[in-house]
């Protein structure tokens, strides 16, 4: 094969396979979470902490932690460069109760990816 060939079938492969894999793969979702989802808390976390399957762009991405009535507490997305996967915000004090976590973030590949899961703080 030579050089020019090998320069398109590279890009070609990849395209390829980005295909078989389907949309499930292509899109940077929400791998795990801390406070994950359903998680039962003793205590107001310091920082939610999100990781999603690919890299994430923090200027255009956005999480919330909101109380069962929906009333936004805090928001925020910081990012770290070494770790392009993940995002995280901090997290005002939580009195005991339910809350949601919101997240819509924009993955490198260029869509939007959102969602949101509870957790509860629940001391015993
Ligand atoms: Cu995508």
């Amino acid at each position: 094969m030579n050089k020019s060939s090998r320069r398109i079938l590279g890009p070609l492969l990849a395209g390829v396979l980005a295909v078989l894999a389907g949309p499930a793969l292509a899109h940077s979702f929400l791998v795990e979470a801390t406070p994950s989802s359903k998680d039962h808390v003793a205590a107001s976390p310091k920082t939610v902490k999100l990781r999603f399957g690919g890299g994430v762009e923090p200027k255009y991405s956005k999480l919330t932690i909101e109380d069962a009535s929906g009333k936004v507490l805090g928001e925020g997305a910081i990012g770290t460069p070494d770790k392009p996967r993940e995002l995280s915000m901090d997290s005002p004090e939580l009195a005991p109760g339910k809350y949601v976590v919101r997240y819509r973030v924009l993955s490198t590949d260029g869509h939007i990816v959102e969602g949101n899961y509870e957790f509860t703080v629940d001391p015993k």
